[in-house]
């Protein structure tokens, strides 16, 4: 089904991938972004690694005429525009709840006035979920380990980990419940919230994708707040040690921004309206002692040693990996990029 498509945010990270692989796939690619500072420096124009395929609308996701815009012609929506960043979500809480629940309000709102039936994909977020799910010894679940041990927070962690860990992560589903445990967590929440409440008035497709550890090329390097590899990344290559939070022994699910763009893709073209939310991870745990050895092995640093803080950063959760049994099942998903892979193409970039 290729057609003409909007993607919000589409001059970011994964964005741009999307629509690089949509453009490979015979699509129109149209993008509605705002060049945020933050990502794109300040008085940034159309990015370099942007196709000249793409065609670029400079606006905000909340201005509604430069929605409306946007949207003339097209066939779909992925709606990516979004202010991301756990930690920074919680001082910077107006500004987050505004752009994401707002700009969702907007284009929604575009899309129900319209005639004519558009797909909608929303990102959304792991961190949705807080804490992984947990299984215990008699084969029991845990879906908030929080709550269930009674309100743990950071270093009262201590007991669940290393060799006296009473409880085993286990991929988590997505029918774990939600454990909104910050302003960003909570804004994607929202976002899926009201994109399948308005889908489902208006007979608006809606397909919500919960992207674990993204990492690849064009992720901000410069931002404090991106993903753990672009921060080891700055800092190796300024001659710093990396930081590791914790023992470092805490896991994650490190998935390809490729594998995420064809995710996104495999969601706009199938044929299906029953499940409408999707796990989007590489299906592997990794923890983040092990994603620096990897990196620093294929950058060749081996004079840098890190510095283990064995602090807790706020907000932060132990354990969370992806269950992707319903994306290869439904969407026909499956990872290609391996981590070692993914870590040259990374490198090379840099
Ligand atoms: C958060 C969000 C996720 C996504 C991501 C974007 C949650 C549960 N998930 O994932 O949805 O938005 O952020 O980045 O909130 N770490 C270090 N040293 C550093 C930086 C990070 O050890 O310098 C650790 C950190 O403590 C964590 C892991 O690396 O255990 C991954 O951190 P991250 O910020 O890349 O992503 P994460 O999992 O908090």
């Amino acid at each position: 089904m290729a057609g003409s498509v909007l993607i919000t945010g589409g001059a970011g990270f994964i964005g741009s991938h999307l629509a690089d692989e949509l453009l490979r796939h015979g699509y129109r690619v149209r993008v509605l972004d705002s060049l945020v500072p933050q990502v794109h420096g300040p008085d940034a124009g159309r990015p370099g690694y942007l196709d000249p395929e793409v065609e670029l609308i400079k606006g905000d996701v909340r201005d509604q005429a430069a929605v409306q815009k946007a949207l003339a012609g097209t066939e779909a929506v992925f709606h990516l525009a979004a202010m991301v960043g756990v930690g920074q979500s919680m001082y910077e809480i107006e500004r987050y709840t505004s752009v994401n629940n707002c700009g969702t309000a907007v284009l929604l709102e575009a899309m129900a006035k319209e005639r004519g039936e558009r797909k909608l994909i929303v990102a959304s977020s792991m961190s949705i979920y807080g804490e992984g799910r947990y299984r215990d010894g008699s084969g029991a679940y845990y879906d908030d380990v929080r709550r269930e041990v009674g309100q743990l927070q950071r270093g009262d962690w201590e007991p669940l980990i290393g060799e006296r860990e009473p409880l085993i992560p286990v991929p988590t589903p997505e029918e774990k419940a939600p454990s909104l445990a910050s302003v960003y967590a909570l804004s994607k929440y929202d976002q899926e919230r009201m994109a399948l409440i308005v889908g489902g008035c208006y007979r608006i497709p809606v397909i919500a994708l919960r992207f674990f550890n993204v990492y690849g090329t064009r992720q901000a390097l410069s931002n404090p707040y991106t993903g753990v590899l672009a921060i080891f990344a700055s800092r190796l290559m300024n001659g710093n040690p990396p930081r590791i939070f914790e023992d470092g022994r805490q896991q994650r699910d490190f998935v390809s921004v490729h594998d995420v763009a064809t995710a996104c893709r495999l969601a706009l073209e199938v044929d299906q309206q029953k499940q409408q939310l999707f796990n989007i991870g590489s299906g592997a745990r990794i923890s983040v002692l092990q994603v620096l050895e990897r990196f620093c092995q294929v950058l060749n640093v081996n004079s840098i040693e890190p510095e283990i803080t064995g602090s807790y950063r706020a907000g932060d959760i132990r354990h969370c990996f992806a269950d992707i049994t319903s994306a290869r099942e439904v969407l026909g998903y499956a990872p290609r990029v391996g981590f070692e892979e993914g870590l040259r193409e990374l490198a090379g970039w840099l």
